[in-house]
């Protein structure tokens, strides 16, 4: 648990720094999963060697949103469902941070659904942290697309007619080069795929179960959940897209049914998109940000580009 300081001294990260100073108690109801989420947060980032000033965390609205008032790190607090293209616009700018965006099932999986589908087909280098409480927890409890067929809410009184959406199959579907599915409830496991998930040089998609008391008292409170890397029961290749592809759809089917799996289901070694621009040259190797401060740096002005494609 040591990094690099500016002037290449190694020093140990204490996982306190990551505790924000202006506003260390999250307001969050008790018992809320989203303490989860922070917490394993607070742990993963010291583990893989990331100090505050490294990372970058850019959150949607919602309960979920105010991860990055608790956390002690870059934040950008978006508009709903927007929390994508900001974290890519600023992993664009600066390859050198380490980029986690977060949000809500109805934010990522909703209005911003279209934005998840296509940052992870695009394959950004980013770690992105759905908080899945299977309804919209900030606005009292709205049925979301996450919410169980027969949901009952103010929205959908009579039971929801909605089949929920698949958010581990939608994450392969569209791309996605590692897909996690952890809960709250599960401490342990939550750091180490989170970890996982900041180390993996692609989109990785974090579906994190987090249970809202306040607002889905009929929702089962994700115990007891089993690790389907830990059980005898399951046994697929999570490198085989096929095998991940039943896995999920399994996985997806069981919440429902009341067995809560959990664990890592895809992972996929194909070239982030940053990587990708680099050897087409058409992003620089160093941080484009680091520009800026560079008074040598010769910069390639939007005009100068225009003049280029005359
Ligand atoms: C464009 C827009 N539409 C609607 C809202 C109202 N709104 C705020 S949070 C929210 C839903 C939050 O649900 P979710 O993303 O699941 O987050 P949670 O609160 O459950 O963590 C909505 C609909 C908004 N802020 N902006
Ligand atoms: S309303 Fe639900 S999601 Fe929001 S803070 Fe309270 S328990 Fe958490
Ligand atoms: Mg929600």
């Amino acid at each position: 648990m040591s990094a690099f300081n500016a002037i290449g001294e190694e020093r140990d990260i204490d996982r306190e720094e990551f505790t924000a100073g202006n506003e260390p108690q999250p307001t969050w109801c008790p018992g809320c999963g989203d303490f989860g989420v922070l917490k394993a947060l607070k742990q993963a980032l010291p583990e893989v060697g990331r100090t505050p000033e490294e990372v970058l965390t850019v959150t949607g609205i919602g309960c979920s949103g105010k991860l990055n008032s608790y956390l002690d790190t870059y934040g950008f607090h978006t508009i709903h469902g927007r929390s994508l293209p900001v974290a890519r616009a600023a992993k664009l700018a600066n390859d050198g941070l380490e980029v986690i965006a977060a949000g809500g099932d109805g934010d990522g999986y909703g209005i911003g659904g279209n934005h998840f589908m296509h940052t992870a087909r695009e394959n950004h280098d980013m770690t992105y942290i759905v908080f899945n409480n299977e309804v919209f927890g900030l606005t009292k409890g709205q049925t979301s697309p996450t919410s169980p067929k027969g949901h009952k809410s103010k929205t959908t009184p009579h039971g929801n007619a909605k089949s929920p959406i698949r958010p581990l199959s939608l994450g392969l579907t569209s791309g996605a080069t590692y897909i996690a599915r952890t809960a709250a409830v599960n401490p342990n496991q939550a750091k180490e795929i989170i970890a996982e998930a900041i180390e993996h040089d692609g989109f990785a998609h974090i579906d994190f179960l987090t249970q809202c008391p306040t607002w889905n008292k009929d929702a089962r409170q994700y115990v007891p959940y089993v690790d389907v890397q830990e059980s005898d029961d399951y046994d697929f290749d999570i490198t085989d897209r096929e095998e991940a592809q039943d896995m999920m759809f399994e996985a997806e089917n069981a919440l429902h049914e009341g067995t809560v799996l959990t664990g890592r289901f895809f992972v996929d070694e194909r070239p982030s998109y940053q990587e990708q621009k680099k050897d087409l040259g058409e992003m620089p190797r160093e941080p484009l940000a680091e520009r800026y401060f560079d008074d040598d740096a010769e910069w390639e002005r939007s005009y100068d580009l225009l003049d280029r494609h005359k």
